[in-house]
């Protein structure tokens, strides 16, 4: 790992308490998530970020509203920080008709135009090409909108990772390519795949700015994004931000990761991106260890709420199947 330290000026102090509440949020709704799937109450398959929350929340704090977000099969974070509401996302995760798409989706699926959250994504790579679409509309109909693609180390070696930032660059499409760098894709160390393991080094073969952050810290992936999406606004094109950080659960709930030194993952937690936060806050006097616990808290209790709503709801009818899924 070689993460660089951010150029940029630190964020404000009430931005960097809201990005801890925003890494709360999605810390809150990860765990639980994670219980809910082991017990059953959760269909499908699930993939939480927890060990990635600072990468959500600085990228997520610092879009607009209509500013665009592709993400993938890894999103709830992504999602959460955009600001989706939190009673549809665990709707949808419980495949209910208050889910954001009446529960057809799942995990995998969700989407939420309403906060530019064009769609997570089950294929890996898949991401890229929707942003970059994105990012032409955007352009095209001179909307001042930044199209974000989020993706994984491993869609790095997908022709369509290739295809995209190659076509962002040579159009000056307002798209900034988000590669989450947590090193393992799916079982695999994406180490022993390249000979070329730092993803920032691919943005030169197209010609793009690229810079490799310490993804484990929201005010340095935050002031980057911030300066990214300001870049992408006055018209120069497209960047990549590559944020090195940890998934600290399997690549799916349940998976035990036998592939992961023991020591590496310790050293990761160690780094854990909402002590971080904390350390930080009330070393320079921003917030107090009992505001930050109550922050916490609130966190805790809103999913809580999340989840009573969702076992409340109902389930879709069966005709609701094949809804959405063909047009005419
Ligand atoms: C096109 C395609 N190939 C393979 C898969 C199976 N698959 C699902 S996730 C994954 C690994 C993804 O790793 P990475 O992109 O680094 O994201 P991470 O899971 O680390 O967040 C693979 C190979 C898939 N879903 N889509």
């Amino acid at each position: 790992m070689h993460a660089v330290t951010s150029q940029h000026e630190p964020p404000p102090a009430q931005l960097r308490r809201n990005l801890f509440a925003s890494m709360a949020l999605i810390r809150a709704f990860e765990t639980r998530v994670a219980e809910l799937y082991r017990d059953g109450d959760i269909p499908g398959f699930v993939h939480t970020s927890l060990g990635q929350e600072a990468v959500a929340a600085g990228v997520g704090l610092a879009l607009r509203d209509e500013d665009y977000l592709a993400t993938t099969h890894r999103g709830h974070g992504h999602c959460l920080a955009k600001g989706v509401d939190v009673d549809g996302m665990m709707g949808e995760l419980f495949a209910r008709v208050t889910g954001l798409c009446r529960g057809t989706g799942g995990s995998m699926h969700i989407a939420d135009p309403s906060h530019g959250v064009i769609g997570a994504n089950a294929i890996v790579g898949a991401s890229l090409p929707l942003a970059v679409g994105a990012g032409l509309s955007s352009k095209l109909l001179h909307q001042d909108r930044v199209a974000v693609a989020f993706f994984g180390e491993g869609a790095v070696n997908q022709g369509s990772f290739h295809e995209s930032v190659n076509l962002a660059a040579i159009w000056d499409l307002p798209v900034i390519f988000v590669c989450e760098n947590n090193i393992y894709a799916e079982f695999t160390d994406s180490r022993a795949m390249t000979r070329v393991p730092c993803v920032a080094d691919r943005a030169a073969a197209y010609g793009i700015e690229a810079h490799t952050l310490d993804g484990n810290d929201a005010d340095v992936v935050y002031a980057a994004t911030a300066a990214a999406a300001e870049r992408c606004r006055a018209g120069e094109g497209p960047i990549l931000l590559e944020a090195e950080t940890y998934r600290w659960h399997g690549h799916y709930e349940g998976d035990a990761q036998p592939y992961k030194p023991d020591d590496e993952s310790l050293a990761w937690r160690d780094r854990d991106p909402l002590t971080i936060a904390e350390a930080r806050l009330v070393h320079d006097d921003t917030a107090t260890a009992e505001e930050l616990a109550a922050v916490r808290a609130d966190a805790g209790a809103r999913v809580d709420a999340a989840v009573e709503a969702a076992r409340a709801a109902d389930v879709p009818a069966h005709e609701e199947a094949f809804q959405h899924v063909f047009s005419r």
